[in-house]
């Protein structure tokens, strides 16, 4: 069996670039170890930068998109129940988020791509990378039980965190960046009405909370916990109420309590691998990098890396040209960086360290203090957030 290029991951990113690479001609064939079920019920992001929407819609992928994301043009940052605003279109000139789940965002991409043909194959994994550093590398996967092989041009990697494209970059040629921090989210989709219409972000001395929404009827919000927590010990309503004492809302007139669809816990983690190529090789999205979900970056980060790598290839097929090839991966590692800065910074500003001594939680709190009464620092907050520009 043969393509042009063999992506590993039907994610956002795989999923992604199939499709833009479609547009141009250019042939892939994605392998997915999981179900289309299981894929398409994940959740996980809600949230868009512009240039992703842009990209979505470069891809066709815009229908929906166009209908149900909602524009959100600005967020709140809560502070000991305190609530302020941040108006992120006032201070970057017009520009806004949107709010669309990441489960929203494949299942678009898969009808998408099946309609046009397209050769998404589920339940058939990756299991190994050979000879990448030819120019006919190979790929070797199971499908009903058999092993097969795929030889192409070029392999992407979009599998994700947990995939083996990454071990395909020699141990001698990557570093490895990486911090764990010592908290985890627990994180709720529950059917009622979100706090309000925009974000919240909540530092507290109880911890840190979040309280998003997947449409006006369906809200999404995490509490900070320890990493090793059991959700067992988590019924509904110890959550919602840990919820009203973060955002100071006693009497529970904000947070909501209704039937919880799904509940999960997420490491927080930040992680790179340098680079993102090796031979035929590319890396995208969570294959590559990690970032804490406060910042809302990884999707967007995923959908960067696929601008340039489509582009990249989408060149040399056209002409030959190799260049941008050559500097896929110092050019997405420059956006990776600025990326990882600030859902650090936003980490580590509003959430409650274990071990913080007294003066490091001054300084957390000077941090927002300064934050929220400057607007060249809320220019700076808000300038990241939207997306800085490529
Ligand atoms: P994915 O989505 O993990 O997809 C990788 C796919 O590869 C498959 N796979 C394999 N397939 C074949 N063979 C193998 N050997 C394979 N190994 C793995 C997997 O089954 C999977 O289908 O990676 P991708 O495409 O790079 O997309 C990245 C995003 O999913 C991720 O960055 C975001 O979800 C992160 N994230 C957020 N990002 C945002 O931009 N905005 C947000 O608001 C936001 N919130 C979040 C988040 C992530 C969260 N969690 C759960 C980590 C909130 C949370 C709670
Ligand atoms: C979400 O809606 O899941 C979400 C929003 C913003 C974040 C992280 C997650 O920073």
């Amino acid at each position: 069996m043969r393509t042009q290029v063999a992506i590993i991951g039907a994610g956002p990113a795989g999923l992604l670039l199939s499709q833009l690479l479609h547009l141009q001609g250019i042939d892939s064939v994605v392998l997915e170890s999981r179900s289309r079920q299981h894929v398409e019920g994940r959740i996980r992001a809600g949230i868009l930068e512009p240039s992703t929407v842009e990209l979505l819609r470069e891809a066709g992928a815009h229908a929906r998109l166009d209908r149900e994301g909602l524009r959100h043009h600005g967020i709140e940052i809560a502070v000991e129940g305190e609530r302020h605003r941040i108006p992120l279109d006032e201070l970057t000139g017009g520009r806004w988020v949107t709010a669309y789940g990441q489960t929203k965002v494949v299942e678009d991409l898969i009808a998408l791509r099946l309609a046009g043909g397209g050769d998404i194959r589920f339940e058939t994994p990756a299991l190994r990378l050979a000879d990448i550093e030819s120019n006919r590398p190979k790929l070797v996967f199971q499908e009903d039980g058999r092993e097969c092989q795929l030889t192409c041009d070029f392999i992407a990697g979009c599998d994700g965190f947990h995939g083996i494209a990454r071990s395909g970059i020699p141990e001698a040629v990557h570093q490895i960046r990486e911090r764990l921090y010592p908290f985890a989210w627990l994180g709720i989709l529950v059917e009622a009405e979100p706090v309000g219409h925009e974000l919240v972000y909540a530092r507290h001395s109880r911890g840190f909370a979040l309280f998003s929404l997947r449409s006006p009827s369906l809200a999404r919000n995490y509490i900070q916990c320890p990493p090793d927590e059991d959700l067992a010990r988590w019924p509904d309503e110890r959550i919602f109420e840990e919820m009203r004492l973060r955002l100071e809302d006693p009497a529970g007139r904000l947070v909501q309590s209704g039937r919880v669809l799904d509940k999960s816990l997420t490491p927080m983690r930040s992680f790179v691998i340098e680079p993102m190529q090796y031979g035929q090789l590319f890396l995208a999205g969570d294959a590559a990098h990690i970032v804490t979900p406060t910042g809302a970056k990884g999707l967007n980060l995923a959908a960067a890396d696929v601008r340039l790598l489509s582009q990249a290839l989408i060149e040399f097929y056209r002409s030959g040209a190799t260049a941008l090839l050559e500097s896929y991966s110092t050019r997405a590692l420059a956006r990776v960086w600025k990326a990882q800065r600030f859902s650090w910074w936003m980490t580590s500003m509003l959430h409650k360290f274990p071990d913080e001594s007294s003066f490091e939680t001054r300084i957390h709190r000077a941090e927002l203090d300064y934050l929220l009464s400057s607007r060249a620092a809320m220019t700076s907050l808000a300038e990241n957030y939207v997306g800085l520009p490529f």
